[in-house]
């Protein structure tokens, strides 16, 4: 199984983020990426690759016992940015570092568990679009692709949504029959209340 942890926004802030990047779609180069819908929106922790389904009671535990030593925390979905000439993606405002905490936590659990280690920096955002690589191509075709995220990131760069309060830690199931990824939530664990 392909799986991953993740915090899923409520209906309300996905609502808000859909509405103001629908105007994205008709700007520069949004035709030439793929992007991903609303049903699937989320914010990555730790990504895990395929984990053999007799090692999930383990793991289940471990992020159960993360979820219970951190604290829920409230968060927004501002701004926008970009991954190189990859990923375009809409940011996260707020007890970001609560955020990051939980993130850590996470991952330090599934390098026990996988005894791998996550390489990639945390870097907390919801990933809106994706380019096919132009790696390999000229460089004036890199060119263009990142300034035409840029321009993209741009637009929404003063999009601040409404406030929402991270309560929940996602395990994530990821498919990627058909070229299309779909996620289903396995199991949710709540996080801390700490009043
Ligand atoms: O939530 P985002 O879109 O940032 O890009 C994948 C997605 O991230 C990422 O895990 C999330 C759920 O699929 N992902 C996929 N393969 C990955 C890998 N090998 C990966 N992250 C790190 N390493």
């Amino acid at each position: 199984m392909r799986l991953f942890v993740a915090v899923l926004p409520p209906g309300e802030a996905l609502q808000g983020l859909s509405d103001a990047v629908a105007p994205l779609h008709g700007l520069p180069g949004a035709d030439r990426l793929r992007w991903t819908t609303v049903e699937g929106w989320h914010l990555t922790l730790a990504f895990l690759g395929q984990v053999p389904a007799e090692r999930l009671p383990e793991l289940e535990t471990a992020l159960a016992a993360v979820a219970e030593a951190h604290p829920a925390h409230r968060l927004r979905i501002a701004g926008a940015g970009r991954f190189g000439d990859r990923v375009l993606w809409a940011g996260v405002e707020g007890r970001t570092w609560a955020l990051r905490g939980l993130a850590e936590a996470v991952a330090g659990a599934a390098a026990e568990l996988t005894g791998e280690a996550d390489a990639f920096a945390f870097h907390p955002h919801l990933t809106l679009a994706r380019a096919g690589s132009s790696r390999g191509h000229r460089r004036a075709v890199q060119r263009v692709a990142a300034a035409e995220l840029e321009g993209l990131a741009a637009a929404l760069a003063d999009y601040r949504g409404p406030e929402w309060e991270a309560a929940e830690l996602h395990l994530m199931k990821s498919d990627l029959a058909g070229g299309f990824a779909h996620y289903e939530s396995l199991r949710s664990w709540a996080l801390a209340d700490w009043g």
